[in-house]
């Protein structure tokens, strides 16, 4: 009997309903186009490359002054009540607002679409309008957003972090133009906060991971990292990490503390380590294609709503942050030693750390060294402020 935190069980249902979609919008691989092309017909007249379609222009109502009746999809990697999904709500709550409630915005949450990779490859497929994609996710294919993935290479403050996300050159111009190249159009870079380890052994020094199985998302330079403390190391969609946890087919995983409490992962889990080695950043992002097709109007409400919108999820995730590190400690059903890190340790992992940022610039194929440099650079300069 497969064990599922009560919550997830909708959502592990739902997951199936991908493939219906990704048919539906043409995209995939010529295998997945062929098997499916008999549903096409149906799927459609739910899709949203309708919804796109009826958003272009063509027919489209005049409403609220300038702008044209639209219904635009947001997804999201999480649940509701979680960052990433109060994030979509909140966006799509201002856009109806400013609109005059000419463009809706139907906030989705994961699962409802496939997995986090099938997210990012619908909305590349212009399959939604609007997500919420991690750099963990698309680390394949844009080998420079696994830059968000080097520890010890982002400041510990979140507020410095969130000011660098904002206002970073280099990840707003230079990243951004490798989003674009593979139809990702990055309104705004933010923090979810920082991230904790959790395993049973209690993580403490980096021998501690030897022997481990850590998951990490779909980036190879995730794996490159855990291996260089010597763990093991497994990619897997959140959705199917509770019950590896709960089953021990996997021993570790890094995520913000509102997640870790959300999820219940910290139920399966014995400790909890605070290492300060990284932030979870996440992107919201539209289909490049359709952004380029928008009146100019609609192009600066999304920019200018995304830029609105960094205050408030900074605010957000600090909250939920908070209030899950809290839930945890309360949590006596199912204790977690949180154990934090002091300085001589940092300066352990630190350590360890450091040749895989060389590793990253140097070897990394298609990793952009100019783009390294030049974020590192930005960074001290805003540590040195
Ligand atoms: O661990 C993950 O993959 C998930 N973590 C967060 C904080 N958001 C979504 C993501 O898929």
């Amino acid at each position: 009997m497969i064990i599922f935190n009560k919550k997830y069980l909708l959502m592990l249902v739902s997951i199936f309903a991908l493939s219906l979609v990704l048919v539906a919008c043409g995209g995939g691989d010529d295998s997945e186009g062929d098997s499916g092309s008999e549903d096409t017909g149906s799927e459609e007249e739910s899709g949203s490359e309708e919804e796109s379609d009826s958003g272009s222009g063509d027919g489209g109502e005049e409403a609220s002054g300038d702008f044209e009746e639209q219904e635009w999809r947001f997804i999201s990697e999480e649940l509701q009540g979680e960052v990433q999904y109060e994030y979509t709500a909140e966006f799509g709550k201002r856009i109806e607002e400013k609109t005059g409630g000419a463009i809706t915005v139907e906030p989705l949450e994961y699962g409802s679409l496939g997995s986090e990779v099938d997210q990012a490859q619908l909305l590349q497929q212009g399959g939604v309008e609007l997500a919420v994609v991690s750099p963990g996710f698309v680390g394949g294919q844009i080998p420079d957003a696994q830059i968000f993935s080097l520890h010890y290479f982002f400041p510990t403050d979140q507020e410095l972090v969130q000011e660098i996300l904002t206002n970073s050159e280099a990840i707003n111009t230079d990243l951004a133009a490798k989003y674009e190249e593979q139809n990702f159009k990055p309104l705004a870079f933010w923090t979810e906060g920082q991230m904790a380890w959790t395993s049973n052994v209690g993580i403490e020094s980096p021998s501690d991971w030897e022997g481990l199985n850590m998951r990490v998302q779909e980036s190879p330079l995730m794996r490159q990292t855990y291996d260089a403390y010597g763990a093991t190391v497994q990619s897997l969609s959140w959705g199917e990490l509770y019950t590896a946890l709960d089953r021990e087919t996997v021993d570790a995983q890094e995520n913000p503390i509102f997640f870790i409490e959300s999820a219940g992962f910290h139920e399966v889990q014995d400790t909890m380590t605070i290492p300060k080695h990284n932030n979870y950043v996440a992107m919201t992002a539209v289909n490049n294609d359709w952004f380029n097709s928008l009146d100019d109007n609609v192009k600066e409400l999304l920019q200018e709503t995304a830029a609105e919108m960094q205050d408030w999820v900074f605010e957000e995730q600090a909250r939920q942050n908070d209030a899950g590190l809290q839930a945890i400690k309360d949590d006596t059903e199912n204790p977690t030693e949180v154990i934090e890190l002091n300085e001589d340790q940092i300066a352990e992992f630190r350590e360890a750390a450091e040749p895989v940022h060389e590793y990253y610039r140097n070897e990394i194929d298609g990793v952009d060294a100019d783009l390294f440099d030049k974020l590192k650079a930005e960074i001290e300069e805003y540590e040195n402020q």
